[in-house]
């Protein structure tokens, strides 16, 4: 089965929003501007606390035809019927995941070389993010940022669809595209500024 993909995928992270707003209301409100694919991602919460944010996001995302996925929590995105999940170093294999959560939903995996994504690919993934191509403020976690070159050379190498991560902004979509991305990922330039509805106004133009 083809799964279509939007090319913009935003990433939570409820620690980088303005103070007096809440996850919720901002990611509401880029459902309204027409964001298309979400990945619930906020680590430090627990299992009991995720639920019902994710049943929240998922009654959301249902209302504006948005896709859901969950990060890590294969479980979790069962329990509140989200559209596939988003794995990482730390998680089961992909091919695990592809195992419980059957071939129509989706899985993502996080990448960070031609093997993984590879290796990923192999496993049955359908598409990875691929980074962190630029400096992001949380750069110490993720490493030293790839370069657009070593996007270009993943893209050219790797069949899957591939979404540039880490320190994507309207300024540099453009050259992630160029470089043979499928999309970009990100969560502070959608998520961490004042006025989100005219960040993603600004950003999805260029998609
Ligand atoms: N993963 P921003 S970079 C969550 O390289 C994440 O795997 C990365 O945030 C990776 O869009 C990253 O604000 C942070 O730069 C992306």
């Amino acid at each position: 089965m083809t799964k279509l993909l939007p090319s913009l995928y935003l990433i939570t992270d409820r620690q980088q929003i303005q103070e007096g707003h809440q996850l919720i209301g901002v990611v509401e409100e880029l459902l309204q501007a027409g964001i298309k694919m979400i990945q619930l991602r906020e680590k430090d919460l627990s299992a009991a606390e995720l639920y019902p944010l994710a049943k929240e996001l998922r009654t959301l995302t249902h209302q504006h035809k948005s896709l859901l996925l969950v990060n890590d929590r294969i479980d979790l995105a069962q329990a509140v019927g989200a559209d596939g999940v988003h794995l990482g170093h730390h998680s089961l294999p992909i091919k695990m995941a592809r195992k419980i959560l059957g071939l129509n939903s989706l899985i993502g995996a996080s990448t960070h070389s031609v093997a993984e994504i590879e290796s990923a690919q192999n496993q049955g993934a359908d598409f990875v993010t691929y980074g962190p191509v630029y400096f992001t403020p949380s750069k110490a976690i993720y490493g030293a940022p790839t370069g657009i070159e070593s996007l270009q050379d993943v893209c050219k190498k790797c069949k899957i669809p591939i979404y540039a991560l880490g320190g994507i902004k309207a300024n540099n979509i453009q050259a992630t595209l160029q470089a043979g991305a499928h999309g970009v990922a990100m969560i502070s330039a959608l998520l961490a500024g004042p006025t989100p509805t005219q960040a993603y106004q600004e950003i999805s133009v260029l998609l």
